[in-house]
């Protein structure tokens, strides 16, 4: 059997957004932007798949909705506009995000710093949550941007995005959010966030990879990363990925048409995992199920080292993380569990289970069976859980 539960890393593209992007490959392969039948074809298409990411976060037609390559890119292109348009010109010098966010956002932040900005790291609390009223105590009239992720892609955890784009709002200061795991997951609505920037990433619901997008809200639009052609209202150049903007249109689509599936009973098959998980000696989960999207789990093995559990999943057909594969090549502990302060032994032994409306109920049953066996393996041959005192206070909130 073969199970992906590595969902928040990416998805299988669905086959209905598949269908509708394929003709745009041998058929209507047109530049939109030349003058002939060929382009002509693609209009109606482009149309149709931009009103559906406009429907899917509620955004009014006079606000920008621009395709971008990935969410990478329209992280990238929030910091350094910022930088070029509020910074550089010497109107503000201080931008906030989270000590959690996507490392595409902490690499910006991270660059602009050594230009000479200055960043607020702002941390989580103990369940793994940044709190509003952090957000507020940092902001001054020196604040560019705040720039704080919707939903974790770690944990599943969900950031309280209304309170803090109301406060940004109060206070004048820019908000930008990630919503690359909220799309989907949670309903998203940029007017009732009060939302001035988000970023999107298709291949995150179940649409294709190498598409992704930035709202920018009207009169808020920041100056273009790619300069060149007048593509995209001038907001972004280069040839429009006709095929990627009608199959992140049609994945939109289907996304909200699934939300009440995903909330539910994908969201049954994840509690059955966890309470599986969580019945077995010396595991533990940091934030609380319903401030959580309903398809992740982030849980520790003690004595397990993550690495090591993901070979045993591997071998049996199961995909599953032990963080952000952006960041896999290295053997790091887990970036979320290091800012809630678990000691460092327990969060290398962090493993993300990431599900979507594709997991089936059969599979869940077989990975429970599968972690079991592996865990009792793993725990068997290490030499530091047969010496770990009961009861060790592991710094975390939840669990056994
Ligand atoms: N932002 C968040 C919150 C993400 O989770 C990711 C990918 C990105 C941005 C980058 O998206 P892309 O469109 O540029 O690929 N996150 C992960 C992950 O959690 N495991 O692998 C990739």
């Amino acid at each position: 059997m073969r199970v992906y539960l590595d969902n928040n890393a990416t998805t299988i593209v669905d086959p209905h957004v598949f269908e509708e992007m394929e003709p745009f490959f041998v058929q209507k392969y047109g530049n939109p932007n030349s003058l002939h039948q060929f382009a002509s074809d693609t209009h109606k298409p482009l149309k149709e798949g931009m009103q559906k990411i406009y429907a899917g976060i509620h955004a009014p037609n006079e606000d920008s909705v621009v395709i971008t390559s990935c969410a990478t890119e329209s992280n990238n292109w929030v910091f350094k506009s910022i930088y070029f348009d509020y910074i550089l010109t010497g109107r503000k010098n201080h931008i906030i995000i989270s000590e959690v966010e996507h490392p595409s956002v902490i690499a910006c932040a991270k660059f602009l710093e050594s230009k000479g900005c200055k960043v607020t790291y702002l941390p989580i609390n103990s369940e793994g949550i940044v709190e509003a009223h952090t957000v507020a105590a940092f902001i001054t009239d020196k604040t560019a941007l705040v720039s704080i992720m919707w939903v974790n892609n770690e944990t599943g955890a969900i950031f309280p995005i209304h309170e803090i784009g109301e406060i940004c709002k109060a206070k004048g200061v820019l908000f930008h959010t990630d919503a690359v795991q909220a799309i989907g997951k949670v309903p998203v609505d940029v007017q009732a966030a009060n939302i001035d920037y988000l970023t999107m990433s298709a291949h995150k619901f179940h649409g294709p990879k190498g598409v992704g997008a930035l709202y920018m809200k009207k009169d808020k639009e920041l100056t273009p990363l790619l300069h060149g052609g007048s593509q995209m209202g001038g907001h972004r150049s280069g040839t429009l990925n006709v095929a990627g903007i009608v199959g992140m249109g049609k994945a939109m689509e289907q996304a909200a048409d699934s939300l009440d599936y995903e909330m539910h009973d994908v969201k049954e098959m994840r509690d059955r995992l966890e309470d599986a998980l969580l019945a077995m000696k010396d595991t533990f989960v940091v934030t609380p199920r319903e401030k959580r999207v309903a398809n992740t789990i982030l849980v520790s093995f003690r004595g397990v080292e993550g690495e090591a559990m993901l070979w045993d999943l591997n071998r049996a057909g199961i995909a599953a993380s032990t963080g952000s594969a952006c960041a896999s090549e290295d053997l790091e502990s887990n970036p979320v569990m290091e800012a809630i302060g678990a000691e460092a032994d327990l969060a290398h032994t962090a493993i993300r289970f990431s599900l979507s409306r594709y997991t089936t109920p059969e599979e869940i049953d077989y990975v429970i069976d599968v972690v079991r066996t592996a865990a009792d393996r793993l725990r068997g041959i290490s030499s530091s859980y047969a010496y770990a005192p009961d009861g060790h206070d592991c710094g975390l909130s939840t669990g056994h």
